[in-house]
């Protein structure tokens, strides 16, 4: 267990993930804090009301200045606008950059030593905004995506196999936009390929349906995005992070030549631990996986170039 986690934005993502944190108890504090005059406050409060019947005794606190998040040994960004029907990841570009500066300025300020998870979107965008303004090392500010997107990818999978989906193992690589690679070679049912247990039209129609998976969520809520699986996607970094757990995940973080890359946000299996990015796992890639990548990869470096007029270098 760890002193402090603290989520920044308690909308549908930070509460529903504050609430999944109390629950496991990685934690002997959750704060929340958030711009809306009294939410925090009160939502705070209302998860620490269902403690006693839920059993956890983790101390939840919530606040509109940032005093509530110090000393934290993990921080997770969810400040930010969510996407409305017909918008991509990417038109919030400009709106979440700023309230992503002002953030990270008083996480610097008040948990100099945290390590940062941050999920706004755009996210592997939103990932180079935290690393220039808190000045941390890259190994402590990354992004979770990739850990939603198999998620997706692995539910997909085990609905149409009809099996349970803890044997489905999914790896999807790139930034988190519609040209994420879902890396198809990778995924197995119980150590068997999928390619031996599926039509190749059947799986590229699963490919699809995962890359559009945050929109498919979008068209039905109309007023916002997915929370319940970005918030689990989220409690599963945050676990091997306070447990050591070392999980090998798929997260958004800073490439330093791995994949041929350098100085960008890119989402790659890693191994999570105490430290945050422990390793950066290189996977041998197929000629067809590196040009999907290498257009993911363009994506996300546009974002970049676009933020460089916005954010202080
Ligand atoms: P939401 O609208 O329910 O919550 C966002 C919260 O941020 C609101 O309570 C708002 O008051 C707060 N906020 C706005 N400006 C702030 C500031 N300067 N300081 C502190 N709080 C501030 O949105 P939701 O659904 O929780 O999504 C949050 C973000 O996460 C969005 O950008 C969304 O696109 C992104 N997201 C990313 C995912 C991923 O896979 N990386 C998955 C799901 C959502
Ligand atoms: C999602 O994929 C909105 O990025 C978010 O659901």
């Amino acid at each position: 267990m760890v002193h402090k986690i603290s989520v920044i934005g308690a909308g549908n993502v930070g509460a529903t993930l504050a609430q999944r944190l109390a629950e496991k108890e990685l934690s002997k504090y959750v704060a929340l804090v958030d711009v809306v005059e009294g939410v925090p406050q009160g939502k705070a409060l209302d998860m620490q009301e269902s403690s006693p019947i839920y059993g956890y005794d983790t101390q939840m606190l919530g606040g509109n200045s940032y005093d509530v998040i110090r000393d934290s040994d993990i921080v997770i960004i969810t400040a930010g606008l969510p996407r409305k029907p017909g918008m991509s990841r990417d038109d919030l570009l400009d709106a979440n950059a700023k309230i992503m500066t002002q953030v990270c300025e008083n996480i610097k300020r008040e948990a100099p030593e945290a390590t940062v998870i941050v999920v706004s979107n755009p996210l592997d965008a939103m990932c180079h905004v935290a690393l220039q303004i808190t000045g941390f090392p890259d190994r402590r500010v990354f992004g979770m995506a990739g850990v939603l997107d198999a998620s997706r990818f692995r539910t997909f999978i085990a609905e149409a196999l009809d099996v349970s989906v803890e044997q489905v193992q999914a790896f999807v690589l790139g930034g988190h936009g519609d040209s994420m690679v879902p890396l198809v070679r990778y995924t197995t049912i119980a150590g068997i390929p999928i390619a031996d247990l599926l039509p190749h039209n059947k799986i590229e129609e699963l490919v699809t349906r995962t890359r559009n998976g945050g929109a498919e969520i979008v068209q039905f809520l109309k007023t916002g995005s997915a929370y319940y699986a970005p918030s689990a996607s989220v409690v599963e970094m945050v676990e091997s992070i306070v447990k050591d757990k070392k999980k090998v995940l798929p997260c958004s973080v800073y490439l330093n030549g791995e994949y041929g890359i350098s100085g960008l946000y890119v989402g790659v299996p890693v191994k999570l631990g105490r430290n945050g990015i422990e390793q950066v796992w290189e996977l041998p890639l197929s000629a067809q996986e590196r040009e999907e990548l290498n257009i993911s990869i363009e994506d996300v470096r546009q974002n970049v170039e676009k933020l460089k007029t916005m954010v202080p270098a």
